[in-house]
């Protein structure tokens, strides 16, 4: 019939992360592998319900509010219920954050294991009702040497992390995810309910032509996100200006990000003190992503991974991408500090 056969040596996630197993040795136990099976279960089972949800009606309000205070979206109670249960039930895991809820979940000895979970279940849910890619957020801690898996194991820096990875949802389901050794994109063939590999080895292009800013939020923009802004758009030395792309919704900006280049924002101004994004669940896995992809993540003034966090939904500003984009926006901060 003259169609290709059809490949019979694919590279799902399981087998690729496992062969990453092997290049770690011994130490390997395969719980890593099995716990991230187990998120990849919770990411078909969201892509599911996010593709059907305007079949079934999932849209709308759920009438409760998360600790956010924000109206969820019955998507997200689906989302955050899912991941709970099913990492509870790998047994993989001690602690688990989900921007859903107000407390840390603290497993119980029974299914008690040696790894730690902050995750956004369904972050940039506002987008659900028109269409716009949304996304699951997750970072991995191993339990600290000791430690029975208690609060203290993930209010850790994110260069702790031992993995960090999203699922987005749109025309087809791209997770993305490091152990540490660079970053890898799958997609979800569906027939086959496996992952697989089709980004091999990301890399972010040392610069790019793109910013990504909330420009909405330009009044309240302090002095050095101003000056560079005007530095891309008004570009001195002949230079092209830049182009904005601004989808919203952080998964999909990032994922751009990562493979297209440029730099992705979202400053702590005069109204939102300390930024919007959450550092535990939003900013910490998208920052190991960008440093694993060769790009840099910063809240302008300290590398996001080396901030401790005191409280498991404390927020930070945000600016990751690639590596002299970044380096570019960190100097209007160095002047500013000089001018001071
Ligand atoms: P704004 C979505 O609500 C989200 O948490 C991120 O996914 C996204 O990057 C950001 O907020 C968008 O915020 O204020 O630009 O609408």
């Amino acid at each position: 019939s003259g169609e290709e056969p059809p490949s019979t040596d694919i590279i799902t996630l399981t087998r690729h992360v496992l062969s990453d197993q092997f290049s770690l040795g011994p130490a390997a136990t395969g719980d890593l592998t099995l716990l991230l099976t187990a998120i990849q279960t919770t990411s078909k089972f969201i892509a599911t319900n996010v593709r059907k949800a305007r079949l079934i009606n999932l849209i709308g309000l759920a009438g409760e509010t998360n600790v956010q205070g924000e109206e969820q979206k019955k998507l997200d109670v689906l989302s955050n219920d899912i991941m709970i249960n099913s990492l509870r039930a790998s047994g993989k895991c001690a602690v688990l954050v989900s921007e859903e809820l107000e407390d840390a979940v603290i497993i119980e000895d029974k299914y008690k294991g040696k790894y730690c979970v902050v995750f956004d279940p369904l972050d940039g849910s506002s987008n659900i009702d028109a269409g716009v890619n949304i996304g699951t957020i997750f970072g991995i801690y191993h339990i600290a040497p000791g430690s029975k898996g208690t609060i203290s194991d993930v209010l850790r820096p994110g260069s702790e992390m031992v993995a960090a990875g999203y699922t987005m949802y749109g025309s087809s389901a791209n997770l993305v995810l490091s152990t540490g050794h660079g970053v890898n994109g799958y997609t979800l063939d569906a027939a086959l309910g496996e992952f697989i590999l089709t980004h091999p080895d990301i890399k972010i292009p040392a610069r790019g032509k793109i910013y990504s800013f909330n420009e909405g939020n330009s009044m309240y923009f302090h002095e050095p996100v101003i000056n560079y802004l005007n530095s891309i758009k008004y570009p001195a030395n002949g230079k092209a200006p830049y182009s904005a792309r601004y989808i919203g919704s952080m998964v999909a900006d990032v994922h751009r990000t990562l493979l297209y280049g440029g730099i992705f924002g979202y400053p702590d101004d005069k109204k939102s003190k300390k930024g919007k994004l959450r550092l535990l669940y939003e900013a910490f896995p998208m920052a190991f992503l960008t440093e694993q992809a060769g790009g840099v993540a910063t809240t302008g003034t300290k590398r996001i991974l080396d901030i401790v966090p005191t409280n498991i939904h404390e927020r930070c500003p945000v600016f990751l991408g690639s590596r002299d984009d970044v380096l570019d926006l960190i100097k209007f901060y160095q002047e500013a500090e000089k001018a001071k």
